[in-house]
């Protein structure tokens, strides 16, 4: 057995009674495989609400809730005002009512952005391969790191968490494990100031009674049709024949029941300067008709969008790309438009391209992209002559708000519901 590593003294210290014999911490960290792993998965805790009790100190036993903002709802809970029920996303009355002595923050975005980009540039000390996920968290790869950090990764995200707190002033969790799976689940399993380990040994057995929903790309309408077939946790999951699991998660199926077992092989990406955000399906039959292809094209640009926005990015160009069943590509791009992250307003030129392409050719993929990129502060704001930018964007975020309460599911355009004819 490896000896305890000390999480606060950084010590591998000979433990007396679970405590560091160096400095007396009890938190330690011990498992059998802690210097084999190198997967990470680094997510700050209750990230606005640290920020935030970061630059006031006096609010650092309070109850904080960040929202209030644009959006009625609560974008972030610190712990404290989480032991009343506060929760991200809750209306904020409904928080208010479960603790009335709550300090509300409005959130300051780009002061979060800073603090997320200062962890992200520590990140970046510690090993080139780190893939952000969002603004507070990401996947690192700590292979081939010991010679330079003098230590195993789980000694280097020790340090790492320490030197978060000391030189940023918040506090992170972090998960250690043997591929991008398991590791984003164990960062969350110890929250706050969370380390957690999932190893080889114990990762079937650990899964076997986890609800299916904790596979990611096993969404809300997937969990219901295996729900309908009597499967809820992850060892049910196992059982079922491969068949079946195709017919209720499509073409994901065999990723996904391999992840069922604890494997993944998804690499870590490191951060490239995005220069296009896209999407694009292959469709079971091939399609021909612009009514028929029409309704994939809005959903792809529902995708786009749904990322462009979570990246802050817009674009200024759209490019339609369809593949002919020959597998002949074609892409049409309109450039020099009004930066945009808005769904309608990718689709609409896109829709133009598209309907020139309708010529009686089959199609077997179709795809669209934005590129020309730039910040999303530059996007939608409409001018006097064309408000209704500002209409289409308003609708959109109400949009987006419902889904986020209640999944993507919760509001479809007629369009996104047509099936194509045959
Ligand atoms: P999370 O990492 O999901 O949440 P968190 O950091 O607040 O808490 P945890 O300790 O559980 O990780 O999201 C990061 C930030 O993103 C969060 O501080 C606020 C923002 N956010 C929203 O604005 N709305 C939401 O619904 C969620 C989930 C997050
Ligand atoms: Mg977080």
């Amino acid at each position: 057995m490896t000896a305890p590593l000390c999480r606060d003294c950084l010590t591998l210290a000979a433990r007396t009674v679970g405590r560091c014999s160096a400095c007396g911490s009890p938190r330690l960290l011990q498992h059998p495989e802690r210097d084999l792993l190198t997967f990470a998965h680094v997510d700050c805790d209750a990230f606005f609400a640290a920020v935030e009790k970061r630059d006031d100190p006096s609010l650092a036993d309070k109850p904080v809730i960040i929202g209030g903002g644009k959006r009625g709802v609560v974008s972030t809970a610190c712990y404290v005002a989480r032991t009343y029920g506060v929760r991200s996303a809750m209306p904020m009355f409904k928080a208010l009512q479960a603790c009335p002595h709550a300090v509300v923050i409005k959130p300051n975005i780009d002061k979060y952005r800073v603090a997320g980009r200062a962890v992200r540039d520590m990140m970046f000390e510690l090993t080139p391969l780190v893939e952000p996920v969002s603004i507070d968290e990401a996947f690192l790869d700590l292979s081939g790191t010991e010679r330079l950090h003098h230590g195993s990764p789980a000694l280097t995200l020790a340090r790492f968490a320490k030197r978060v707190e000391n030189e940023i002033g918040i506090t992170i969790s972090v998960g250690l494990s043997y591929n991008k799976f398991l590791a984003k689940i164990a960062s969350d399993l110890a929250k706050p100031r969370g380390y957690s380990i999932i190893g080889r040994q114990e990762a079937a057995d650990f899964l076997a009674d986890k609800p299916v929903s904790i596979i990611p790309g096993i969404g809300a309408s997937a969990q219901n049709r295996l729900a309908r077939a009597g499967i809820t946790t992850i060892a049910q999951l196992r059982t079922v024949p491969l068949k079946t699991l195709f017919e209720a998660l499509g073409r994901d199926a065999q990723r996904l029941s391999r992840m069922a077992w604890g494997q993944d092989d998804r690499m870590v990406k490191p951060e490239r300067e995005t220069k296009s955000i896209s999407a694009e399906t292959t469709f079971d039959t091939d399609l021909k008709s612009f009514e028929d292809l029409e309704p994939a094209l809005w959903r792809l640009s529902e995708k786009v969008s749904r990322r462009l926005k979570a990246a802050d990015l817009a674009g200024r160009s759209v490019t339609l790309k369809l593949k002919d069943t020959e597998f002949r590509l074609l892409t049409r791009t309109r450039s020099g438009l009004p930066p945009t992250q808005l769904a309608q307003r990718l689709f609409e030129p896109a829709r133009q391209l598209l309907k020139a392409a309708c010529d009686g050719t089959a199609y077997r993929l179709i795809g669209i992209g934005a590129a020309d990129l730039c910040d999303a502060a530059e996007a939608d704001k409409g001018d006097l002559a064309d408000q209704s930018v500002v209409k289409q964007a308003h609708m959109e975020s109400a949009i987006d708000r419902i889904r986020e309460k209640f999944g993507a599911a919760a509001v479809q355009k007629g369009l996104a519901l047509r099936k194509p004819q045959r």
